[in-house]
């Protein structure tokens, strides 16, 4: 327990929260942290919990054996060394993450690109910022987002582009709503294929087509110049190019009618959207990964920014393109130069980059060409072009597309490293090396949040076993490695802070040139100051990134100083949407995105039981009616495949030759998951989490079914439009275990073998495995009860029969040790309501009502933060029908504190008006 209050920041999102570790262990918002003034949302509110996780990795671990620092440093930096003789620096990769801290990731980059001379080192942001990125240096010349969180205040309209910012950035939107209570004029519009809880709130939603981002802004940027909204004085003084895309944005297909049928959005709520850019002053359009991760990201990136440009909105207070961050540190990243595209500190591979960047690490040997992008990255791996690859901090495996493909590829690479806070990822099962880092709380550093706010992460408690810090990791095998190649070590640092000190006067490199990246002033920063430092963005001088260092006059750090008006063609960009629709119930596009109380691969927190009740298993969400017409139930399990024809690198995965396919180049790829309904998808929309993994969702990842399609600037995956099938699924047998751990016991293997939908979370209470399963065999109840006599020795096991279904308790000493029931349709028992029966003495009265009550339907958690469920909701109502928002809230609490589910709980109480109206 720490002696004195310690603030840091939250690791999950790039809103980047200020935190405050009180003496009690207790962890809650800053009250002086400049992006959320004490508020968090429930991730943030589960920090506590998240510490508490089952199964750290704990000591490094070589091909599966405990090693001792010393030896495994030794033992990477001569696979490092021999790879790089034998096969050349760019047989060497890495693959880092925007989830590690400005230090450790200025140490993986100088290494890489320094010493080992290769830069075939990316990153997981070029999964989730890359189009940004590169939108940003062809318009601006330089990565710059223009916009701070203070903005939002003196915005007019804030337009929300490919994001669902109430569940990713829950507290810049609940910054937004706070700007509408204050503002009631400022107007919110919403541009996403799905009606999100984000688009609830909008005052009005545009739900385009996927993908038609870049015909929509074109066709704003059409109608302001045809009614004479664009402000040619900025045009003329700061951009370039205007001709050429006056000449694009002329044709007919940018027309406000054209693009409103192209995209099925109602005209007039187009043209009411356009009315309200070109009218209001102050305009933020804010985006996120409905945009990046499309194969025309830069483009529609390019496309938003063109319309600022045009209209003279950007570089004044309440105004801009708004690209948020998606990782606490994907912004320090990009500012080190993580991308394989970038030498460091937003410098190229031009040579006077390479020159001064050289002369400041003392090497020669740094790389002079851009590296492999993630894609292309694994590609290599696989082709056996690179043959030796360390992974840091993110887990491809789940996350990359076509992950059969990485998996290949990891499996055949000569050496893998993989360092991870726990070994349970998919990733670190292909690990021949192991090593544990050091996590949150543990280790720290600065990271930089979407508006470039820097901000400490500090440590308040010991890493446990061995785990070391990232950035200690990388150095000594850097020093190592340096003293194999008989070259002068770049890896003295000492701490944290000698390396922040280091990154910043490379800064320095930058100051007498247009680009604004430059926080050389921290060069000489004391260890004190370094401990003591308060969040503060950069520019350090506190003016806008897009003004004249020194001065308040607008420039752009471009080779004239203006800024360039992209030109971006529709063709590419909007695909076969009319096709698509003639095979409606056949194909369907496949959105995938997050959940509000997941993080990621789930590796952080799919073990908080309360943050795994909003979404219990691997599901696809379809319209109700789009479902209904394809002859698709809720509830029961579906097959979602993707067959591509496109020409593939791919080769079948001969390992599970039930997951993949393959017939002349025609690959087909398939996954399971329970079929819900969401009246927020268009008909031709599948939507499904991007977090289902290992552990928790078996194979049943969704990027099982995604192909590696990439955005040609930026190489960022497309995520969120791919075509693909659903079909039901023949299932003979749905289940839920309990009390065993099917992963690590016989039983798996011997009776569900076929399992081809599993899921398990422990809760972290009781740590009690709990798996829901649908297997095609239909299971034999005295089977299951011969095996379950096995497993569970000396036990009694007591059988209830009820309808369709049965269940089997073990129970020994008079309690409960597992349970297993099994039914052949889809409705099973909810794991929460079953957990409180383990280890206790058996309530058979309970037991039977449950399983007698059971309809298949959870209660569902409704408020994360104050663990309100429906029920307790439906309680009160019926106690005061015409109860009212506040009343609730204040009987509730429900969303008091982030307030993303505040669209849910009003949905009740509307429904509530409704029916009291209709009795009336
Ligand atoms: N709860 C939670 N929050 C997170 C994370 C998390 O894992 N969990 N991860 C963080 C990270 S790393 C990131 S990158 C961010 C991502 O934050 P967001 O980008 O807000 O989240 P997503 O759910 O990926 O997708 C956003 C929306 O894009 C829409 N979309 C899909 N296709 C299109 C299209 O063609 N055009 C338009 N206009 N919209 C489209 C989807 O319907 C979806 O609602 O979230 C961060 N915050
Ligand atoms: N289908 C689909 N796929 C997607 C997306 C999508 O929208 N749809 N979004 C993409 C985006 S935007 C992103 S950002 C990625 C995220 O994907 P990943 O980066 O793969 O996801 P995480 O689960 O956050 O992985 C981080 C890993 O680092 C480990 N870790 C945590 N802290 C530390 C630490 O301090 N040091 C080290 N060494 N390890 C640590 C965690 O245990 C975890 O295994 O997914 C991408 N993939
Ligand atoms: S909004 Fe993001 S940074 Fe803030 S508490 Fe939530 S997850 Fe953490
Ligand atoms: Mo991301």
């Amino acid at each position: 327990m720490a002696k004195e209050c310690i603030k840091s920041a939250c690791p999950y999102c790039g809103v980047g929260c200020g935190v405050e570790v009180k003496k009690n262990g207790e962890i809650v918002g800053d009250f002086s942290h400049p992006a959320n003034q004490g508020a968090l949302c429930v991730k943030g509110s589960a920090l506590g919990e998240s510490l508490k996780m089952p199964s750290r990795l704990l000591y490094p671990r070589v091909n599966g054996k405990q090693m001792d620092w010393q030896s495994t440093i030794e033992e990477i930096s001569e696979k490092m060394h021999s790879t790089i003789k034998e096969y050349g620096p760019q047989a060497v990769g890495m693959y880092v993450s925007g989830q590690l801290l400005t230090e450790d990731y200025y140490v993986a980059n100088k290494l890489m690109k320094g010493f080992v001379g290769s830069s075939n080192i990316d990153t997981n942001s070029r999964l989730c910022m890359s189009s940004a990125v590169a939108a940003h240096v062809r318009a601006f010349g330089e990565d710059l987002v223009p916009v701070n969180y203070d903005d939002l205040n003196y915005a007019d309209l804030i337009v929300i582009i490919g994001a669902n910012t109430a569940w990713t950035h829950p507290i810049i939107f609940r910054r937004i709503q706070q700007a509408r209570e204050v503002n009631p004029n400022l107007k919110l519009v919403v541009i996403d294929p799905r009606k999100t809880v984000t688009a609830e709130q909008a005052d009005l939603h545009l739900a385009l087509e996927n993908d038609g981002d870049v015909l929509l802004f074109n066709g704003l940027s059409r109608y302001l110049l045809d009614t004479g909204s664009i402000d040619t004085d900025f045009i003329a003084k700061h951009t370039n190019d205007f001709d050429t895309l006056r000449k694009e944005i002329a044709k007919p297909h940018y027309e406000l009618q054209a693009v409103s049928d192209a995209l099925a959005v109602n005209p007039t709520l187009l043209r009411t959207f356009f009315q309200w850019f070109a009218s209001s002053p102050n305009v933020i359009s804010l985006f996120c990964q409905g945009v990046n991760q499309s194969e025309s990201g830069t483009d529609k990136a390019n496309t938003i920014i063109n319309t600022h440009l045009l209209a003279g909105k950007i570089a004044k207070q309440g105004s801009g393109p708004f690209s948020i961050t998606g990782q606490p540190n994907a912004m320090g990243g990009r500012e080190v130069g993580g991308l394989a595209n970038q030498l460091a500190v937003h410098r190229e591979f031009d040579p006077d980059s390479i020159k001064q960047v050289s002369q400041f690490w003392n090497t020669a040997n740094t790389a002079t060409q851009p590296g492999l992008k993630a894609v292309d990255l694994f590609n290599a791996v696989e082709s056996g072009d690179i043959r030796f690859l360390w992974i840091i901090a993110t887990n491809p495996a789940v996350s990359m597309p076509d992950s059969a493909q990485i998996r290949r590829a990891l499996e055949k690479c000569d050496c893998v490293v993989v360092s991870d806070i726990t070994a349970q990822t998919n990733t670190a099962h292909y690990a021949d090396i192991l090593l544990p880092a050091a996590g949150w709380g543990e280790k720290q550093g600065m990271v930089t949040n979407s508006e470039r706010c820097m901000t400490r992460q500090r440590q308040f408690i010991q890493p446990p076993g061995e785990a070391k810090a990232d950035w200690w990791i990388l150095s000594q095998v850097g020093k190592n490695l340096c003293h194999k190649m008989g070259i002068a070590s770049g890896f003295e640092f000492e701490s944290e802070a000698d390396v922040f000190r280091e990154y910043a006067a490379l800064t320095e490199i930058n100051k007498n040139t247009p680009l604004q990246l430059d926080i050389s002033a921290l060069k000489n920063l004391s260890d004190t100051d370094y401990h003591n430092w308060q969040p503060q963005a950069w520019p350090l001088d506190g003016r806008s990134v897009l003004t004249v260092k020194g001065t308040q006059a607008i420039t752009f750090p471009t080779h004239n100083g203006k800024a360039n008006l992209v030109l971006t063609k529709t063709e590419a960009s909007h695909n076969a949407i009319g096709e698509h629709e003639a095979s409606l119930n056949k194909e369907w596009w496949l959105n995938s995105g997050r959940q509000r109380d997941q993080w990621h691969t789930m590796t952080r927190t799919g073990h908080i039981s309360h943050l795994a009740a909003s979404e219990v298993e691997p599901t696809v969400y379809l319209h109700p009616l789009a479902a209904e017409q394809a002859e698709l139930k809720a509830g029961h399990i579906v097959e979602i495949s993707h067959t591509n024809t496109k020409q593939s690198t791919t080769k079948p995965d001969i390992t599970k030759p039930s997951t993949a396919k393959q017939d002349q180049n025609i690959i087909t790829k398939s996954i399971k998951a329970r079929l819900a309904f969401d009246e927020g998808l268009t008909h031709q929309q599948a939507f499904m989490s991007m977090h289902w993994s290992g552990l928790f969702g078996g194979e049943s990842r969704v990027n099982q079914t995604l192909f590696g399609d990439v955005d040609p600037y930026s190489g960022q995956p497309a995520f969120k439009s791919q075509q693909i099938q659903i079909q039901a699924a023949e299932i003979g047998s749905y289940g839920l275990a309990l009390g065993i751990d099917l992963s690590k016991q016989n039983w798996q293997y011997m009776s569900l073998q076929h399992v081809e939908f599993t899921q398990t979370r422990s809760t972290s209470e009781q740590k009690q495995g709990v798996w829901r399963f649908a297997d095609f065999e239909y299971f034999s109840k005295n089977e299951i009860k011969e095996l379950m006599r096995k497993q569970c020795l000396n036990s009694q096991i007591l059988t209830l029969d009820h309808l369709k279904s049965w269940t089997l308790i073990a129970i020994i000493d008079s309690k409960v040790i597992a349970m297993i029931s099994v039914s052949q349709s889809p409705i099973v028992l909810q794991a929460d309501f079953v957990i409180p029966f383990i280890k206790q003495p058996l309530n058979l009265a309970n037991l039977l009502s449950l399983l007698s009550s059971t309809d298949g339907k959870a209660n569902k958690l409704v408020c994360s933060c104050y663990r309100v469920t429906e029920s307790d909701i439906l309680e009160q109502l019926e106690q005061a029908p015409n109860m009212s928002l506040r009343e609730m809230q204040n009987t509730l609490s429900c969303g008091k504190n982030c307030g993303s589910c505040l669209p849910e709980v009003k949905r009740y109480l509307n429904e509530q008006t409704i029916e009291v109206m209709t009795v009336k």
